[in-house]
């Protein structure tokens, strides 16, 4: 491998470790038994061998050796910075634990460990990879861990190569799948453990006890430096709006972090569209406004930030989409024989009236978006749909109508922008260096205490590394019941972003502001060598949210 100078110089870099991992083996303290965050009685029912666990912290205690184990690990679903560090810190931990320890990464995801594709880990390896961006050292991929005969797969492979314990790092769905593993293994009585860490750069695996998905740190500064550096070029050209989409799936973290980093114009979240039923014509107009509202100053410029998921936070489009989800699982075989050309009028004839004029109204390339191009989760792909085209297409006739009605004094062009693959593998910030180091360490302690079920948690997360609380939460803990494929199953909820919240009160409290005033924030690169308040920053939106 051909390394840059930085690569060269940052795999010099030794992420910091909470106190508490540093000095060697560790004391585990348990606290009472958990609960799911909503329908208890059927996610017992459903996990009658890891419901009701303790919490896991771990403190200080005495350096032992155990015997050698054998460890699985595999990365799951979009890349995000620091998955690197997460495997080197369980790989680091197992061989603390005893030497002759190993590890076995399985190759491009869950689908490694079905196929029986794998390969081990060694310190050679491992070396190569650590501190550096993206998930190249094993591969990723989408294949969902679901039905019993996967499980039996992976249960010949674990078995055959003496695997004690496996380590998912992933999202929501691939940690809820953890679990369905967990307690599948737990009822065979397998002997082997499953353990999940909380991946995304989405930052939507989050709750009490998981403050941040790793990943989303490293993102959102990648996004905010382009995106500065956009609002530099726009405020010296003063002649371009930028609507700038950026990735995140369904939730608003990504966008609302950016617009915390770089004060934009207009910050659309798509939790308070929803919260306020707002049409799509409701936020054209909220754009438009603001746009005339410049324009007015003779300020022709600006910059609109966009959040991928938000065409599935619009009330009237969330009911088509859910209608499409259940007539799409129902009907899957008898769409998958529709001609491509037809497809669209088929889908037409079989909504209710009000879905099908809704769908029937959109561009086309929406609506294929919204029917064809799913993930193997089920999930529309929201990052291929052109949102940021489509609001500045209809900002720009609504302006037109308004122009003609004096109410528009201005002129409109548009660049469009969509942020979102650039910042899935750039090298790990500190933060994202650190805590993903963390987890991977304190993923290695709870299988040396025989914990399965669990994820693997790094808590107080503003404070320095040091003071981190490393520990473990059963997975159990973060479910529901969710309707998935037309059916209820238990998942991890979802964190959306919380109107309520410190971190949107504090884009509200300035946004009217952030409008009219060009106000932008440059932040810049990442910097990875330098003062600690350039390099150790954690997320505004962690900062905001432990700000007690
Ligand atoms: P995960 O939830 O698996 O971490 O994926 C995050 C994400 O980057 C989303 O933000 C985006 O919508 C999606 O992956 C894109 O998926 P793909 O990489 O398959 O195009």
């Amino acid at each position: 491998m051909t390394k840059s100078a930085l690569q060269i110089a940052r795999a010099a870099y030794q992420p910091k470790l909470p106190k508490a991992l540093v000095a060697g083996d560790v004391k585990v303290v348990e606290g009472a038994a958990t609960q799911s965050v909503a329908d208890q009685k059927a996610i017992q029912a459903l996990f009658p061998n890891t419901y009701g666990m303790p919490i896991i912290t771990f403190e200080s205690g005495e350096a032992v050796t155990l015997p050698a184990i054998n460890v699985g690990v595999i990365l799951s679903g979009g890349q995000a910075p620091g998955g690197h560090n997460v495997i080197s810190g369980l790989f680091d931990g197992i061989k603390k634990l005893n030497a002759d320890s190993k590890l076995y990464g399985f190759i491009l995801g869950p689908g490694g460990l079905v196929d029986h594709n794998y390969m081990e880990l060694t310190a050679d390896i491992i070396n190569e990879y650590r501190n550096t961006g993206g998930f190249d050292i094993i591969g990723s991929g989408r294949t969902k861990l679901e039905e019993e005969s996967q499980f039996e797969k992976g249960r010949e492979i674990i078995q055959q190569l003496g695997i004690k314990a496996l380590v998912i790092i992933g999202g929501d769905d691939s940690n809820t799948n953890a679990c369905v593993l967990a307690e599948y293994y737990a009822s065979k009585k397998y002997g082997i453990q499953v353990i999940g860490c909380p991946k995304t750069i989405d930052g939507d695996l989050k709750n009490e006890m998981i403050e941040t998905s790793f990943g989303f740190d490293t993102a959102c500064k990648t996004y905010s430096e382009v995106i500065g550096n956009i609002q530099r070029d726009c405020n010296s050209a003063r002649k371009y709006w930028h609507f700038i989409k950026l990735m995140g799936r369904s939730a608003s973290h990504i966008a609302l972090e950016c617009a915390l980093q770089v004060q934009p114009n207009i910050c659309i979240v798509s939790e308070e569209v929803e919260a306020k039923d707002m049409s799509l014509d409701d936020v054209v107009t909220y754009i438009a406004q603001i746009v005339a509202d410049r324009a007015a100053r003779g300020h022709n410029f600006g910059t609109v930030l966009i959040p991928e998921g938000l065409v599935e936070f619009i009330p009237a489009m969330k009911r088509l989409i859910a209608e499409l989800n259940d007539f799409l699982a129902a009907n899957a075989e008898e769409f998958s024989h529709i001609k491509r050309s037809h497809q669209r009028d088929y889908i037409v004839s079989k909504l209710s009236p009000e879905n099908s004029a809704i769908y029937a109204s959109l561009p086309e390339s929406v609506a294929r978006q919204l029917t064809l191009d799913r993930d193997p989760h089920g999930n529309v792909q929201v990052s291929l749909i052109d949102t940021e085209k489509l609001l500045s297409e209809m900002v720009a006739t609504k302006l037109a109508i308004w122009k003609k009605e004096g109410k528009f004094v201005g002129k409109f062009a548009a660049q469009h922008h969509f942020f979102g693959y650039e910042g899935r593998c750039a090298a790990p910030s500190n933060f994202d260096a650190d805590y993903c180091y963390s987890l991977g360490y304190t993923a290695s302690m709870l299988i040396a205490n025989g914990k399965t079920g669990y994820m693997s948690s790094v808590r107080n997360t503003t404070a320095p590394a040091a003071e981190w609380i490393a520990g473990g939460v059963p997975i159990t803990m973060m479910m529901n019941m969710e309707r998935r494929h037309g059916e209820l199953k238990p998942v991890i909820q979802k964190a959306l972003v919380k109107l309520e919240g410190a971190p949107f009160k504090a884009l509200v409290a300035q946004r009217d502001r952030w409008a009219i005033e060009t106000d932008y924030v440059y932040p810049g690169p990442i910097q990875y060598f330098g003062p600690t308040e350039v390099c150790d920053q954690p997320t505004k939106t962690l900062q905001l949210e432990q700000a007690k």
